[in-house]
Formats: C-alpha cells, structure tokens, sequence
C-alpha cells in the first residue's frame, strides 16, 4: 500500500514510518518540524539525540535500501495539504500531526487557542482533500483515550448502544476530556464522523492511550534512526518520565493521590496497531473506533512497577495535582478490536524496563533538571503566561 504519515518526525510517527516502510508498503512523510519548535519555546529537547527528518530518512536509506519519501509542510496550509496529498496518492494516510501535550494546551489562552487551531484545523483539511481528491483514501486518525475521560460506567470502543424512553439507538460514547488538547481530539472525532455520513469518507479513529518505550525494531538498528524521548513536564508522559527519574536518583513524580487509572500501550504495540488498521480498512461512509490500549493501572501501579524494575534504590513523591482530575474512580475499557485483528500486546508486566533504563543512563548528562517539575497549573487562566 502507499500510506502518508503525517507528523512523521515525532515520537510516534517516525517509528511508524520505518515500520511500515520494513514491512513492504510505499511510505511518505510530511511534518512541519512544529515539535522542534515547542523544545525552543520551552528550553526543553529529547533526552535521546535525534537527527534532522532529511537525515533520518536519508539514514533509513543507508541502512535498509528503502526509500521514504519526504515533505516538509503545514497542514494548516491547505494548498500543501491537498498538493502532498494529491501528489503521493495514497491509499491511507495516518495522522498524527498534532499538538500533543495536554499541559501545553493548559499553559494559557494563547496555547489553548492555537492547539486547537491547530488540531481541528489540520484535520478538516486533511478531509476536504480526501474528498476532493479521493475518497477511497482511508484516514487512519490518532485520537486518545482521554477524549472519554474516566466515565462511572464501562467504555465501549467509540460507539454506545442508548435506549431512551423506549427507544434504542447507537451514539457516540459521551466524551468528559481533561484538557484542551483532549477536547480538540473529540472536536476532531465529531468532525470526521460527520465526513463518513456526508460524503462517504472511510475513517479509522485510534483511541490511543499513554505511550511508553523508546526502541522499536528499527530505532534500534543504528542510533540516527532513533525516535525522541521527552523528560520535561510539559511533554514527557507519566511511564517515560518515572523511568528517567528512577534511572537519575529522584523520586517518581505521582500527580495527586495516585488512584487515578489510565490506560497505556507499548510503543511496539502502537507501530503494530497502525499497520493492523492500514491493513484493513474501514469501509466507505464507516467512522471506524479502536480504543488502541493494552493495560491500564493506577499511576501508583505504574511507579510501583517501575520502582520494582530498578536495580537501586527508588522513592515515590507524592505532589500536589497541577490539573484537576478524578481520582477514586470506575476504569474499565473495552480493547478487542484490535486483538481480534492479530495484535499481541506487549505487557508492562514483561516489558524488559532495564533495557530503557539502558537507554537513559547513556544519555542523563543530557537532562536540564529544572524542567522536570510540573509548572502549568489546570486551575488558572491567564491570557498570557509571562
Ligand atoms: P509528537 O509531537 O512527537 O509528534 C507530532 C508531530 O506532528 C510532530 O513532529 C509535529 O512537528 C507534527 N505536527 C504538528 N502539527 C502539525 C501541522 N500542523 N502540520 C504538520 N505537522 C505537524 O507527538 P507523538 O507523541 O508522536 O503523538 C502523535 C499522535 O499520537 C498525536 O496526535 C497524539 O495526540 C497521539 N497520541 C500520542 C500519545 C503518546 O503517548 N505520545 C498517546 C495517545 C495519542
Ligand atoms: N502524571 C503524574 N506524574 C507525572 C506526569 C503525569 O502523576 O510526572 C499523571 C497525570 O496527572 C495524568 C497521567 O499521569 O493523570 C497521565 O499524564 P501524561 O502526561 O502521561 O499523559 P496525558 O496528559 O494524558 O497525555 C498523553 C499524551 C497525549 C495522549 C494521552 C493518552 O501526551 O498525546 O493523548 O497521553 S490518554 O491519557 O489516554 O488520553
């Protein structure tokens, strides 16, 4: 297949370019290289050092024979969009090319605006191209986990069964996000739905849940393939973060009381996922939802994992909770589909954590301290962070 993967420079996204690209399909990318600006606005970077998205494509190139096509562009720039798109010609394109961070859509108006600006945006026009250009093309869209928030009642895969008075019909699952950036995904999942109705579009949203992992099978194969690590309280997420404090000595940073569940996946498991969905689209007029997560814990579960996986010592600080979240409640998440079609999770329990800490004592010189501490507060909002 030719796949498009948009945000092919980032933590995910460029491991998923390789992987499909190794496993035989005709893989492009386009980035605007947004991420790389954040690390400059916030004095932050990859724990791990990560080359140029020419140079890593070119790297791919040297090592493996195969070729990725490369665009360097905005989807918030329609032309571009509809020029790359219309260019490649591809028969699905994956969509990660996001803001991600919910504590940066948090930080104030300015940032809350323009991720979901941003979001929103960028993908209605990767669905206008879609319907002008092709609309057999089949929109593999990242959404999140957290679009559902924590629900008293179970959570079904994107879709609800509802009788009312009598009558029964099948919704969208009610959606209770905890930030900005989580709400721009349900913005998007509303918006895409409505493309399949009107004009047949065929999309797979991927309910994702925490990532964590840093190597897949070709991030390993030389150190210019490698994919970002995030450390900084901003972009670093709770499992990468608990795994760099344990390997620098500090004590693992639970937000709150800790009883608050998430569900999470292995970055093994995500390249995997992408490709089981590629493989088998959804078909025209379907808005398609997998909820893309294999476990989920209780962030004290998840610090207690990591503190029984290292070697030395490793304390747990409970800090007072910067966003505003429910702690002592139901979590219970329906996860078939993508087993049902062939995905074998990688369990946190089995997950060989030494070799990340491996990873991260090779490069902890590399880690500005001063960034490890939450500083963006869910409770306040200014128009402008000074
Ligand atoms: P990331 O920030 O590392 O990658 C996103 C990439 O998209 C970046 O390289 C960025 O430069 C690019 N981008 C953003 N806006 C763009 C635009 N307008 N035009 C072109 N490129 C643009 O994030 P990630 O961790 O790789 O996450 C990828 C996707 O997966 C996101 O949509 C995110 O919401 C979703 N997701 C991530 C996680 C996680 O734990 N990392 C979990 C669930 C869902
Ligand atoms: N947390 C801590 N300590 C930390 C960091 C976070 O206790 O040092 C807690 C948070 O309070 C929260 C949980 O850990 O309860 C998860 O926070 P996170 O920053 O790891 O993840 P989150 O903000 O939810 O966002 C990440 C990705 C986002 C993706 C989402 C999947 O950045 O792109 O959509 O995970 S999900 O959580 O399923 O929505």
């Amino acid at each position: 297949m030719r796949i498009l993967v948009l945000g092919g420079d980032g933590y995910l996204g460029w491991p998923t370019a390789m992987y499909l690209s190794a496993r035989g399909h005709d893989v492009g990318v386009l980035d605007n290289g947004v991420r790389r600006q954040y690390d400059h606005e916030l004095g932050s970077g990859s724990l791990v050092p990560i080359e140029s998205l020419r140079a890593r494509v070119k790297a791919f190139e040297e090592v493996t024979g195969d070729h990725i096509a490369c665009y360097l562009g905005d989807l918030m720039d329609a032309e571009c969009t509809y020029d790359t798109i219309g260019g490649f010609a591809p028969d699905a394109i994956v969509h990660f090319a996001e803001q991600r961070a919910a504590p940066y859509s948090m930080i104030d108006r300015k940032h809350a605006v323009y991720t979901q600006t941003n979001n929103i945006v960028g993908t209605l026009n990767v669905m206008y191209a879609i319907g002008e250009i092709n609309r057999d093309i089949h929109l593999v869209k990242l959404g999140t986990m957290g679009e559902y928030g924590t629900p008293n009642i179970d959570i079904e895969e994107g879709w609800l069964e509802v009788t009312h008075n009598g009558r029964t019909d099948r919704v969208l699952y009610p959606k209770r996000p905890g930030s900005f950036y989580h709400l721009s995904k349900v913005h998007d999942s509303h918006n895409l739905e409505f493309g399949c109705r009107i004009w047949g579009l065929r999309v797979t949203d991927l309910n994702q849940g925490i990532v964590y992992g840093q190597q897949t099978e070709e991030t390993e194969l030389e150190p210019r393939l490698a994919t970002r690590l995030d450390y900084d309280a901003v972009f670093g997420t709770v499992l990468n973060r608990f795994a760099i404090q344990a390997v620098l000595g500090l004590p693992l940073s639970v937000y709150g009381g800790g009883s608050q569940t998430r569900a999470v996946l292995d970055i093994r498991d995500t390249v995997e996922c992408v490709r089981l969905a590629c493989e088998t689209p959804a078909d025209r007029g379907e808005f398609r939802v997998f909820n893309q997560a294999t476990e989920s814990f209780s962030l004290q579960e998840m610090a207690k994992v990591v503190q029984n996986s290292y070697p030395g010592q490793v304390d747990i600080e409970y800090l007072d909770n910067p966003r505003v979240e429910i702690e002592n409640h139901h979590y219970a998440f329906t996860h078939t589909a993508l087993e049902s079609l062939g995905l074998k999770p990688h369990l946190l329990s089995e997950t060989l954590l030494h070799h990340m800490f491996d990873v991260i004592e090779r490069h902890r010189d590399r880690v500005d301290h001063d960034l490890l501490a939450p500083t963006v507060n869910w409770r306040q909002s200014t128009r402008s962070r000074s």
